[in-house]
């Protein structure tokens, strides 16, 4: 169930900031003229483990962070309009009118707006409670509550760290408590507001939502795909009574755009793993795998499953560890064997390549990899997607492992969690090719300077780099990162700027309802 907070006992944990409701609240009172009657929060998320995997349904270890998107918010008797205001002055008043006649309202793509992401969360709460609770809005003759709210979001934009899912999770939330729905499953929250942002047309999967849904304070969410989407927590270890371990994300401020790169970058990423899946089935002669991915083509989890249930082996969960990484190995080793891979297609396939190696003709390769979004590239490079997706599939379970064997000696899990984030920093920089000179740059002046592992989180090619340290170090891994990369590369950059650039968080809580 989310979490309901009495009398803010939310302030038991030492890491909330009891002020910033206090102000909220006052800053709702002289928008309104009333006082709030609940808060709705719901954090954001940075990813320690397992990028790129998500698509092919292998397991990823991200946490939520300290940061959230918080929602003060009172009902309205008798209106059928919903008021939302922002502390942030970009972010204007918008009124929404909700149909009399008890509809679900739309959204004007038109008009690009913050409120847009409101009216994502809004649109799905409507949904679920006409699907599980129609009697709360007559059968859905009447309209839902009308409603002030004003958020206040810290959650930093464009930095990979999910603000979107926050604000869109949030926004749910607070509509369903609104309107008398209290005891919300987690998993239900999950599953409606995995597609929220589809409604302003951003084809997201999963992982956003669900691990701001399931934070948890010092745990890492494991996230699965498969047989379906849950969160199970693992507990980081406590490890030494005045030295926390502690987490910072640190943006490059180098902005991917990722619908100007997409055909080079994050799109072309999917489409070589969806190649490679098929081409690798091919070659060992297994039957056609199901066709899973975003592409409608095999995936990669779908390949080891498939090659697996080949030799009759019993089906893996996602989640055993001894036999996840006993069949990620062997899937590497099968990477190695000349007959799949010889020296020359290692370097890459040109379009004809790869066609032939799957036994298509050119237009059914054309139809069936490169109809789905435009992309670009000289060589698909088959070889090393997979790789990369085989290595970073098993740091993620190398990771849990860490997490769930602690014996007690805390410079040992935290050299050993370090070197799975640096390796896969390789990964992504050597194999999937995500990372370049500047984002390696802050790397190596991290892990010279107090960090154990770091690593790009997210999608790349720019976006956030995490850190692993521990709380006495993290003030001079701050101050070397502050001079050797921000002042360097972006020497104007003001202290809120700079402030918003470099986020300290613990894992944190995830969503949950504030009553006052
Ligand atoms: P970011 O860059 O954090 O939004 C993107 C994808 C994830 C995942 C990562 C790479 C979106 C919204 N999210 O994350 O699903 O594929 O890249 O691991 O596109
Ligand atoms: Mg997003």
């Amino acid at each position: 169930m989310i979490p309901t907070l009495h009398d803010l006992q939310f302030y038991a944990d030492p890491r909330a900031n009891q002020t910033r409701y206090g102000t909220l609240a006052r800053t709702f009172e002289s928008n309104f003229g009333t006082s709030p009657q609940f808060f709705a929060r719901s954090p954001g998320r940075v990813n320690l483990m397992g990028d790129h995997i998500d698509y092919n349904f292998f397991s990823v270890l991200p946490m939520a962070i300290d940061v959230d998107v918080v929602v003060a918010v009172s009902t309205v008797s008798d209106s059928n309009e919903i008021t939302i205001t922002n502390t942030n002055p970009e972010f204007k008043k918008s009124t929404i009118v909700l149909p009399s006649d008890g509809s679900v309202v739309t959204i004007n793509h038109e008009l690009f707006s913050w409120a847009n992401y409101f009216m994502c969360g809004l649109i799905v709460a409507h949904k679920y409670i006409l699907d599980s609770h129609p009697e709360l809005v007559s059968g859905g003759k009447k309209p839902l509550k009308g409603l002030n709210m004003t958020f206040d979001g810290r959650v930093p934009t464009g930095g990979g760290l999910s603000s979107s899912a926050a604000i869109c999770v949030a926004s749910t939330l607070a509509i369903l408590r609104a309107n008398r729905l209290t005891e919300i499953p987690k998993k239900d929250l999950t599953k409606i507001t995995v597609v929220t942002e589809h409604y302003i047309g951003v084809n997201t999967g999963g992982m956003d939502q669900c691990a701001s849904i399931y934070g948890e304070i010092s745990k890492a969410l494991l996230i699965q795909f498969k047989p379906e989407l849950n969160a199970t927590p693992f507990k980081f270890p406590q490890l030494h009574e005045d030295n926390e371990l502690v987490f910072l994300i640190t943006n490059s401020l180098q902005v991917s755009n990722k619908h100007e790169t997409a055909p080079f970058h994050y799109n072309l990423r999917v489409v070589e793993m969806a190649i490679a899946s098929d081409y690798l089935a091919a070659k060992l002669g297994l039957p056609p795998l199901p066709k899973d991915s975003n592409i409608k083509t095999g995936s990669l989890r779908g390949l080891l499953d498939a090659y697996f249930e080949s030799k009759s082996q019993p089906k893996w969960n996602g989640k055993d560890i001894a036999i996840g990484i006993e069949r990620l190995t062997a899937m590497l080793e099968l990477l190695e064997r000349n007959d799949i891979f010889t020296s020359d297609q290692k370097e890459g396939f040109t379009t004809e390549e790869a066609a032939n190696g799957l036994g298509v003709t050119l237009d059914q390769f054309h139809q069936t990899y490169l109809s789905s979004f435009p992309v670009k590239y000289t060589k698909l490079k088959l070889y090393q997607r997979s790789k990369h997706v085989f290595q970073e599939a098993s740091k993620v379970l190398q990771c849990l492992d860490l997490l769930q064997s602690y014996n007690g000696n805390p410079d040992k899990f935290l050299d050993d969690f370090g070197n799975i984030m640096n390796k896969s920093q390789v990964s992504l920089d050597v194999l999937h090719n995500s990372s370049n000179k500047e984002l390696n740059e802050i790397c190596a002046i991290a892990v010279a300077n107090g960090s154990y592992g770091s690593r790009v989180t997210g999608a790349g090619w720019g976006g956030s780099i995490v850190h692993l340290t521990t709380a006495k170090k993290v003030g001079a891994l701050k101050a070397a990162l502050k001079t050797n990369y921000y002042d360097k590369h972006f020497p104007g950059l003001t202290e809120q700027e700079l402030a918003e650039a470099i986020v300290v968080s613990q894992p944190a809580l995830g969503s949950s309802i504030v009553e006052l």
